[in-house]
């Protein structure tokens, strides 16, 4: 009697860990999964999903005795929160151990396309330095005004490792913060001040399309906008739109609104460098990150207790 569905893929360090403390079942190895739920679903206790995938509705509805969720991954924006804590089912997610990696990624965006790092290393390998010369000059990485959107736990590992380029950063959210970075309560108005903008912001509601084409503009011609957080944060298509009439600079992303779709537009302009959602994708921080998913469930199952529960489902511990 399977206790443990698993919907995201694993590792065989998480495997081995989780078969030593449930009875599992991974979704990849069921023909149809409401099926085996319709028959099997009042056995499961635990599931472990990641970011991406989140809680289908058609599982959540065919556990009834669900226990807890574990989510590998810091966003979980693909959760129903409401409907789990109205079970009283709490969430729990990866957040910390993905920090450095997240946020080099940001900064390896930023720099690429700053200095047009990708189209130079193309130009180059393609034998077209030879046959063609070099490229036009790029914009310096060195001393620019940089706007954080989402100054959390990602945003400030990205602002310590932007020190060293001399970035004068400023940061837009919802509460302003004790630290010496400028805050602006208006994102318009810091995209106006600012050269880039950088989002590492959480989806949902609250922040779908807030980087709209007004943000876009108030960037301007010689602006930049990075984004590794969520692609719902960013309207794809009126980013699109800037860059191909030139309000716009260029761009860095990492995520975007269909995963796996990326925009043909987007791949094809040499102003973007784009990557498929990698922030936290190394070996090391992966397993960092599986070690603590099946922590979370382990610990739930032993004590019921979550090392990192999500914020709104914390009241369900008190
Ligand atoms: O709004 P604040 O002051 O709570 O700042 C948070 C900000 N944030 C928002 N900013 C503007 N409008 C919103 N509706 C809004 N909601 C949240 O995002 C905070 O500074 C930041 C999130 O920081 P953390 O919760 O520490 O998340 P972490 O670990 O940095 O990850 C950020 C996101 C994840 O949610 C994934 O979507 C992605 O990066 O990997």
């Amino acid at each position: 009697m399977a206790d443990l569905m698993v919907l995201c893929s694993t590792t065989p360090e998480m495997q081995l860990r989780l078969s030593g403390a449930f009875d599992v079942v991974y979704e990849h190895d069921l023909p149809d999964v409401p099926t085996w739920l319709d028959e099997h679903g009042e056995d499961i206790r635990y599931i472990l999903t990641d970011g991406h995938l989140g809680l289908p509705s058609e599982v959540l509805s065919r556990v009834p005795n669900l226990k807890a969720v574990s989510s590998y991954g810091v966003g979980y924006d693909a959760i129903d929160t409401g409907k789990t804590n109205a079970r009283g089912i709490p969430v729990s997610h990866t957040p910390s151990v993905l920090d450095e990696e997240v946020a080099t990624t940001a900064l390896l965006l930023y720099l690429s396309v700053m200095r047009g790092f990708v189209t130079q290393a193309n130009h180059a390998k393609a034998g077209r330095w030879e046959t063609q010369g070099g490229l036009p000059l790029t914009r310096s990485a060195d001393g620019r005004k940089i706007g954080i959107l989402g100054l959390g736990r990602i945003g400030k590992a990205l602002a310590r490792k932007l020190a060293p380029f001399g970035a004068e950063i400023s940061y837009c959210g919802r509460s302003i913060q004790d630290n010496d970075y400028q805050y602006f309560t208006s994102l318009t108005e810091m995209a106006r001040h600012v050269d880039v903008l950088i989002c590492i912001a959480p989806g949902g509601a609250s922040t779908h399309h807030i980087v709209n084409t007004d943000v876009m503009a108030a960037l301007g011609a010689n602006g930049v906008l990075i984004n590794v957080g969520r692609g719902s944060v960013v309207d794809e298509i009126a980013l699109a739109s800037a860059l191909n009439s030139g309000a716009l600079g260029g761009a860095g992303l990492d995520v975007f609104e269909n995963e796996p779709y990326i925009p043909k537009t987007l791949r094809e302009m040499p102003n973007v460098v784009v990557t498929p959602h990698i922030g936290s994708a190394t070996i090391e921080t992966r397993r960092a990150m599986g070690a603590l998913a099946v922590d979370n469930i382990v610990e739930h199952k032993a004590s019921g207790k979550m090392h990192t529960p999500v914020p709104e489902c914390i009241h369900l511990f008190n």
